[in-house]
C-alpha cells in the first residue's frame, strides 16, 4: 500500500444518501448536530492500528495479499511509514481516535529491553502525529496472546516468568497511554483461558488473573491515569474456553474481586454473537450495571462460526446498538473502535478507505435512526405499559422490596386468574421496520 493513493482520495466528505460518488459519506456528517451533540461526538470513531496497519490478509491457507511494509525496508522506518500512513486515513476520513497493541506500533527488539526501547522511540513519534494531525489515543493494549510464550495464556500462565513479562508488557503500555493522553486502557484476554481442564488449576489462573488486574489498576491509578480499564468478554477462540466469557460473566469476576469501580466492559459486536448473544443484549447487560464503557464494531457472518471481524454493515444491528448506547447516555471515555478487516482480497488502499466509509455510515445511520426510535417512542410507551403493574398495589410493594413471602401467599389466594398481556413481539418487530425502511 502507498500513501499516495491515499492523497488521490483526498478528503472524505459527506454528500447525502442520494449520492452515488463512491468516496463519500451517505450519512455521516461529522458536524451536524442531533440529539444534543454533534454526530462525531456521539460516534467518537477510532481506527484500530493493527486490522489497518499491519494485517497483510494471511490466513491458514494463504499468504499476504496486501503489503503494509509502506515501501520500506528498515524496521524502525516502516513501523513509522505505518504510522505516517495511519494517521492520514484518519485525517480524510475524519477519524478522531485510534486504539493499538504494543506490538503494532513498534517492531520487536532482540530481547524484552531492546523491544521496550523501541517502543519509546515509537510513542515519541505518535505523540508527534497526534500534535500535528490533532488525534487522538482511544485505547492501547498489551498483546500478551501471540507471541509463543503465551500459548499457555498470560496472566493465567502456569509459568511465572510468563507471568511477569506480560505484566512488564502492561506496565510499559499503561505507561504508554498516560503519556499519549489516552482513556481507556484494555484487557482482552486472548489466551487468558484453557484448551483442557485436564491439565487446568482453574481456581489458580483466575486468582493469578484478578491480581494481575488489580496490580495494573493501583500502579495505573498510582501514576495518574485517570481513564477506563475496560475488559473485552470473548467466549472462546483462540483458547477452546476463554474465562471473560460474555459480560455477565466479566462483570461478576470484576465484582468478585472488588474491581468494577475501576472497570469497564468493551463490547465487541462479533464477540457477542459468539457467546450465542446478541450485540444488543451485550450492551444491555453492560448498562443496567453502570459499565458500558466502549464498543468494538464490526460483525460476523451468519454462516462461518467464528471471529471473522467484517466492517460492520447491518444497519438493523447497529440502530439497535445506538439504541442501547444512547440510553445507556452515549459514549465517555469510550468510542467506536473498528476492530475490522477488510476480506483478504480487499487489498487496496482504495478498498481500506471504502471499507472505512461504509462501517462509518452504518453507524452513522444507526445513529439516526436509533434517535428516530426514541423520539417516536413507542417502543418506550410499550414497555413502560407491560410493567405497569408493578407501580400499584401489591406490585409497587414488590417493586419496593417491602413484601415478604406470606403476603404474596395470601395475596395470590385472592387474587383469581391474572389477565396476562401479550408481548406483541411482531408489532415492535414491525415498528423497527418503519422506522429503519420509510
Ligand atoms: C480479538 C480482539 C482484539 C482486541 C484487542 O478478537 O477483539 O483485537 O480488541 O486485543
Ligand atoms: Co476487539
Amino acid at each position: 500500500m502507498k500513501i499516495d493513493d491515499l492523497r488521490k482520495i483526498g478528503k472524505i466528505e459527506y454528500r447525502g444518501s442520494k449520492n452515488k460518488e463512491k468516496f463519500s459519506f451517505k450519512h455521516y456528517n461529522p458536524e451536524e448536530v442531533i440529539f444534543g451533540k454533534k454526530m462525531k461526538d456521539h460516534l467518537k470513531f477510532a481506527m484500530s492500528y493493527w486490522h489497518t496497519l499491519c494485517a497483510e490478509g494471511t490466513d491458514m491457507f494463504g499468504n499476504a495479499t496486501a503489503d503494509k511494509s509502506f515501501q520500506k525496508s528498515d524496521p524502525l522506518e516502516t513501523y513509522k511509514a505505518k504510522a505516517d500512513f495511519g494517521f492520514e486515513l484518519m485525517d480524510i476520513l475524519g477519524i478522531d481516535y485510534y486504539c493499538f497493541h504494543d506490538v503494532d506500533i513498534a517492531p520487536p527488539g532482540k530481547d524484552l529491553e531492546e523491544t521496550f526501547a523501541l517502543f519509546d522511540q515509537m510513542i515519541d513519534y505518535l505523540e508527534g502525529l497526534q500534535a500535528k494531525h490533532g488525534k487522538k489515543l482511544l485505547w492501547a493494549t498489551a498483546n500478551n496472546f501471540a507471541d509463543k510464550k503465551f500459548m499457555n495464556g498470560a496472566a493465567t500462565s502456569p509459568n511465572a516468568d510468563v507471568y511477569a513479562i506480560a505484566a512488564a508488557k502492561v506496565k510499559k503500555t499503561i505507561d504508554a497511554t498516560i503519556r499519549l493522553r489516552g482513556t481507556g486502557f484494555v484487557f482482552w484476554g486472548g489466551r487468558e483461558g484453557y484448551e483442557t481442564l485436564l491439565n487446568t488449576d482453574m481456581k489458580k489462573e483466575l486468582d493469578n488473573f484478578a491480581y494481575f488486574l488489580k496490580l495494573s489498576r493501583d500502579y495505573g491509578r498510582k501514576q495518574g491515569f485517570k481513564g477506563d480499564f475496560l475488559i473485552e468478554p470473548k467466549p472462546m477462540e483462540p483458547t477452546k474456553h476463554q474465562y471473560d466469557f460474555d459480560t455477565a460473566t466479566a462483570i461478576g469476576f470484576l465484582r468478585k474481586h472488588n474491581l468494577h469501580e475501576d472497570f469497564k466492559i468493551n463490547v465487541e459486536a462479533n464477540h457477542a454473537t459468539l457467546a450465542g448473544h446478541t450485540f444488543q443484549h451485550e450492551l444491555r447487560t453492560a448498562a443496567i450495571e453502570g459499565m458500558f464503557g466502549s464498543i468494538d464494531a464490526n460483525e460476523g457472518d451468519p454462516q462461518l462460526g467464528w471471529d471473522t471481524d467484517h466492517f460492520p454493515k447491518n444497519v438493523y444491528c447497529a440502530t439497535l446498538a445506538m439504541y442501547e448506547i444512547l440510553k445507556a447516555g452515549g459514549f465517555k471515555n469510550g468510542g467506536i473502535n473498528f476492530d475490522a478487516k477488510t476480506r483478504r482480497p480487499s487489498n487496496t488502499v482504495e478498498d481500506l478507505v471504502l471499507a472505512y466509509i461504509m462501517g462509518m455510515d452504518t453507524y452513522a445511520l444507526g445513529l439516526r435512526k436509533a434517535i428516530a426510535l426514541i423520539e417516536d417512542g413507542r417502543l418506550d410507551e410499550f414497555v413502560q405499559k407491560r410493567y405497569d403493574s408493578y407501580n400499584r398495589g401489591i406490585g409497587k410493594n414488590i417493586a419496593n422490596q417491602e413484601v415478604t413471602l406470606e403476603e404474596l401467599y395470601e395475596y395470590a389466594l385472592k387474587a383469581g386468574e391474572p389477565e396476562v398481556e401479550s408481548g406483541r413481539q411482531e408489532y415492535l418487530e414491525s415498528i423497527i421496520n418503519q422506522i429503519l425502511f420509510s
